[in-house]
């Protein structure tokens, strides 16, 4: 791509050059002369952060997207939302299925696709029924295709091997809110910001992986002064800097920095009695054990005295301390966290003690308060939670274990009582061992590319050279794409109808604005090296999310 410096700036409506290699590449959108036929509201299809888009269409194609100004965004994206037109165009989009013939993937019709598709199913169900294939999806879908999907796999063919990418995600953050508050549902909103007095980011990386939510974080700081800033991370990024106090604690050792901080709120009585006697259980008693006090606690959190766990923290208890009265003095405290917490193998633990400070000061159902967990994918809590599209779901909250829940939805879907399985199906990593075992003999994979973005990938890999894999992504070749059997190319946001949810649960409709594209159409191609020695922008910094990198790296590099 040869552009002057001006038509690069133009191209990614950027208002300052800064803003490509800033703090999270956060750009605003202007008004430009490109001519545009109608503006339509939408929503970026890249994160869990939901940022509202107006798109521009001519001629049947996206000729702009940009920040919706009225949008709680403000009208801003960063640097993958204003790319949001382009992944449209690249020049690796798939934009015809393929079948595997003599070893090879060769183009193919719908119609030959497709019956390849039925046909290595059927032998599989054939061979090892219902349990032999298996449903593998994301929180790149929309509600209404995680939901067909689901439908199709546990009420059509009777298996509950559906399960997603999720998995890999969000999974900790689901059962901490489900056992805390008996909800996955995260507290609070994005309005909660302008309330806030002290934002609590723990595993998280927002600059860089929220970058407009943090901005609004930002907005809030610049305009209250007194707003403080603790972020927990055992790395400098440039969300530490800033914060107000950098815990930089030794990796997988959260939560004992979080009973340690309240153990400290409760020996310096910085907790909310009287919510804590209103609205909280410790624990419920059971035939077994009576049930856990206020002071019960308290003796268990002995043991995590600040001092105690500082070495295992790596901090000294001074600044555990500090955090604790930081939190338990603030007017009103909001907690952010994503994956530094949720991929820890004690990550519901974590999340629950975080959940507890909150609890335990009462800072909670108030502006500004509230423990807000970060959704990493555009869709997952709504299409994945919402649709119960996991391996122990069914939709809205049901369970495939509850056998009322299982009539409610054979009701709902027409189907004869029993149709549903009652055993929980495997979820994803299991599922990608049964299929090393030769159990799971045959799986669609839709959106997601697990190849490269499952734990211990090159194990994996292996099963779904075995298995018999059915792929279905917008983008040609992923990782994944290259071990499938038949491989069906997906109309992405704006050419289909869907519905995305964001982190604090708003539901956004994407409209069909223009027709997938069935040929090859322009090609565009865009590198970094080369736009950084032509126009001196660089590339953002990114941190740690080194393995995602490569396929989005692939879809628009040349
Ligand atoms: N640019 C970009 N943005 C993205 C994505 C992307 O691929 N690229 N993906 C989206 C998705 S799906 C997700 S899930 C989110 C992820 O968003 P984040 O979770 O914010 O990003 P990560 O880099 O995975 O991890 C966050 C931080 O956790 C820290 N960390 C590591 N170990 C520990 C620990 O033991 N304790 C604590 N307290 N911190 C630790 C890391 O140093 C890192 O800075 O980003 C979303 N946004
Ligand atoms: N090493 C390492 N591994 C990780 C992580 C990490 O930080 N480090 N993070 C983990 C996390 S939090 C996550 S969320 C996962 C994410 O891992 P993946 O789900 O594998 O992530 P993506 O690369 O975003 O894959 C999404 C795919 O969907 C395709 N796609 C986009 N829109 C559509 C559509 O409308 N239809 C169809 N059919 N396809 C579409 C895209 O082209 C892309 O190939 O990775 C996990 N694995
Ligand atoms: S922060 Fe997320 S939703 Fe917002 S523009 Fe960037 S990628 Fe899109
Ligand atoms: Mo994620």
């Amino acid at each position: 791509m040869n552009l002057t410096r001006r038509e690069l700036l133009q191209y990614f409506g950027m208002t300052a050059a800064a803003g490509l290699s800033g703090s999270g590449c956060i750009g605003w959108t202007r008004e430009e002369a490109i001519p545009v036929d109608s503006w339509h509201k939408s929503v970026c299809r890249f994160c869990g952060s939901g940022c509202e888009t107006r798109v521009g269409v001519r001629g049947g194609k996206v000729v702009k997207v940009e920040g919706l100004q009225s949008g709680w965004n403000r009208g801003r994206l960063c640097i993958k939302g204003l790319l949001n037109r382009e992944i449209l165009y690249v020049s690796d989009r798939a934009q015809y299925p393929m079948v595997r013939k003599n070893g090879q993937l060769v183009r193919a019709t719908w119609d030959e696709a497709l019956d390849a598709a039925a046909a290595g199913f059927r032998e599989a169900l054939a061979q090892g029924g219902p349990d032999a294939v298996a449903f593998y999806g994301s929180g790149q879908l929309f509600t209404q295709e995680s939901y067909t999907a689901n439908k199709l796999f546990k009420g059509g063919i009777g298996t509950n091997n559906v399960d997603g990418n999720p998995r890999l995600c969000m999974a900790s953050a689901a059962f901490g809110y489900k056992s805390v508050f008996g909800a996955d549902e995260p507290s609070g909103c994005y309005d909660d910001i302008e309330h806030a007095t002290l934002f609590f980011v723990i595993g998280a990386n927002m600059a860089e992986c929220h970058p407009v939510v943090w901005e609004r974080v930002r907005d809030r700081i610049r305009t209250a002064p007194e707003t403080r800033v603790i972020v927990v991370d055992p790395r400098r990024t440039p969300t530490t800097r800033d914060a107000t106090l950098h815990l930089q604690l030794r990796p997988g050792t959260d939560v004992a920095l979080l009973n340690a901080m309240a153990h400290e709120l409760l020996n310096t009585n910085l907790v909310d009695a009287a919510f804590i006697e209103k609205f909280v259980t410790f624990r419920e008693g059971t035939a077994d054990s009576p049930p856990l006090t206020r002071e019960d606690f308290r003796k268990f959190l002995a043991d995590y005295a600040p001092e105690k766990v500082a070495d295992l923290c790596g901090l000294s208890s001074a600044e555990i301390r500090e955090a604790a009265r930081l939190f338990g003095i603030s007017q009103a405290a909001m907690s952010f966290w994503t994956m530094g917490l949720n991929q820890q193998t004690h990550g519901v633990a974590a999340n629950r003690m975080v959940m507890a400070l909150h609890l335990l000061t009462g800072q909670i159902g108030r502006p500004g308060t509230g423990p807000f967990s970060l959704t990493g994918q555009p869709n997952a809590g709504g299409g994945v939670r919402d649709t119960g599209t996991l391996a122990h779901a069914l939709p809205a909250g049901r369970l495939v274990t509850k056998e009322h829940d299982r009539h409610d939805m054979e009701k709902l879907w027409g189907l004869p009582e029993g149709r549903i399985s009652p055993n929980p199906g495997l979820p994803a990593v299991q599922l990608f061992e049964a299929m090393r075992e030769g159990k799971v003999r045959a799986a669609l994979v839709m959106a997601t590319n697990p190849a490269r973005s499952l734990p211990n990938a090159d194990r994996y890999r292996e099963g779904m050279e075995k298995a018999f894999l059915v792929v279905s992504d917008s983008i040609f070749p992923t990782d994944t794409a290259q071990l499938a059997d038949v491989f069906l190319p997906a109309a992405m946001w704006s050419e289909k109808e869907g519905v995305f949810s964001q982190s604090e649960r708003r539901y956004h409709l994407v409209e069909k604005l223009v027709d997938p594209r069935a040929r090859r159409a322009r090609t565009w191609r865009f590198s970094w090296a080369s736009a950084s020695a032509a126009h001196g922008v660089h590339r953002p910094v990114r941190g740690g999310r080194g393995a995602r990198a490569a396929p989005r790296r692939r879809a628009v590099s040349g």
